[in-house]
């Protein structure tokens, strides 16, 4: 931490611009994204239902005029039918799978791209990237935004990348180690399977080459960056961003490690109730909602993510202006009710941290077999706490169990599962089986 402390390189001068000259810029592209976004159909029929054009945007607090994009409304303009250029304009097309299926496209410019490329540059360079290292990048390279992202995001800053893609850990680790990757990209899920399986393959922590990691694409804990921290040898930092708004890129940490400074220069951020659609204060978690204000090909108004975090203001040490946002607690998509609780996974995660012997490998199955919510957590067990003594393996149950009530506030019931019994994912985590959404239950 005190080496990269006294080591702030700030990647673009914009990131530290002060307020005000900040709000004129946002004020000035707003009105230039919401005239662009006019020549999408869609806008133009929402921007005249909320009788709102490009010349009444006076600051950015006009956004809350805006009308609100949803993802469903993406799916309903499949394919590309929230194009704002001509097609000969698209440089290149990504989208998410999403879990119902057809996928969600997204299309850049070639000046998209730029953009998009200097943003990773930006939280790659806050979190110790320089261009002499070399990035080892495990997200996959497709239509997903991770792989190749981060790919111009690290040749951007000049560093070397190893495009090592998902799939084949042992693989992973042996590139790493004789590649000598001091940085690693990928899921943060995905970096603990792979401490994992140094682990198993006979490296300690510390023996790979890694020296930092970024880590995005999914939610994670604050104990499940000093798990990673702890099997790898490095440190771990959060970057965040989707699709839709860009892809990573959105926000990401600086040394400080006290939330997700947002590129506030190219994205609106707001923090809103998500059923009133109010502002909710600075510190109190609501929906994030962006608006792009440069994006050229497929611009968005109020982009409604369903992730749920909190935004904090205060000025932070590394000179940075723009605002930070708390790790995402949950997706309001993500959060499953269980007889009238909200539980969002990540308070699983956390619980389990807090128990030596289980491990962060879970996954959480609800179903109503009769009037009732049933939760089933099934949980590995540390290969080293695996035991064959019963009254040993039910202690931890009732450890385990203790936690999550302490936390949630309701009982679940808990699976002890042999180590590795569970399978991994090499991109982002499946955490939640809802059998009560499948009509099965
Ligand atoms: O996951 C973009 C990305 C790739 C970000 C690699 C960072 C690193 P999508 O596939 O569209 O895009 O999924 C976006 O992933 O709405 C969040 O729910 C979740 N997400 C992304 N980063 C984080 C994070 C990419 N750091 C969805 N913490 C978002 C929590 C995250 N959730």
């Amino acid at each position: 931490m005190t080496k990269l402390a006294t080591d702030n390189r700030i990647w673009d001068p914009a990131e530290t611009l002060p307020r005000d000259e900040l709000r004129a810029v946002q004020a000035r592209r707003l009105s230039d994204a919401v005239r662009r976004a006019a020549a999408v159909p869609f806008y133009a029929e929402a921007l005249r239902k909320a009788g709102v054009s490009a010349d009444a945007i006076r600051g950015p607090e006009d956004v809350r005029r805006l009308p609100f994009t949803t993802k469903d409304d993406l799916r309903r303009n499949y394919p590309l039918g929230m194009l704002a250029v001509p097609r000969s304009a698209i440089a290149r097309v990504h989208g998410s799978s999403g879990t119902t299926g057809k996928p969600t496209f997204v299309a850049y410019t070639k000046r998209d791209l730029e953009t998009w490329s200097g943003l990773v540059a930006r939280f790659l360079v806050a979190g110790g990237l320089r261009s002499e290292h070399l990035v080892h990048v495990a997200f996959g390279y497709g239509l997903f935004t991770g792989g190749f992202g981060l790919h111009y995001g690290i040749e951007r800053v000049g560093a070397g990348v190893v495009p090592a893609a998902g799939g084949n850990t042992p693989r992973q680790v042996l590139l790493i180690r004789d590649l000598g990757a001091e940085v690693l990209v990928c899921t943060p899920s995905y970096a603990l399977h792979i401490g994992e399986v140094a682990r198993a393959e006979g490296f300690g922590p510390g023996d790979l080459p890694l020296r930092f990691g970024h880590f995005g694409g999914e939610p994670w804990t604050e104990e499940m960056r000093v798990e990673i921290e702890r099997e790898l040898g490095i440190q771990a930092f959060n970057n965040y961003g989707l699709s839709e708004v860009i892809g990573p890129g959105v926000s990401g940490e600086c040394f400080a490690r006290s939330g997700m400074h947002v590129a506030e220069d190219h994205f609106l951020v707001e923090c809103l109730d998500p059923w009133t659609l109010e502002p909710v204060p600075d510190g109190d978690v609501g929906e994030l909602v962006f608006t792009s204000l440069t994006k050229e090909a497929m611009p968005v108004l109020r982009y409604r993510t369903r992730d749920l975090a909190s935004l904090d203001r205060s000025p932070c040490p590394c000179g940075r202006t723009g605002v930070r946002m708390s790790r995402v607690v949950g997706r309001s998509d993500d959060m499953f009710i269980v007889r009238g609780v909200n539980v969002f996974p990540s308070q699983i995660e956390e619980a389990l941290l807090r128990v030596e012997g289980a491990a962060p490998h879970y996954v959480i199955e609800i179903a109503r077999p009769g009037t009732l919510d049933e939760a089933v957590v099934r949980v590995e067990i540390r290969p080293g706490d695996f035991s064959d003594e019963m009254r040993q393996m039910v202690a931890l149950r009732d450890r385990i169990d203790h936690e999550i009530h302490s936390i949630t506030g309701i009982r679940m019931t808990i699976e002890l599962v042999a180590p590795s019994a569970l399978g991994r994912s090499e991109g982002k985590a499946r955490r939640v089986i809802d059998h009560r959404r499948a009509g099965i239950t």
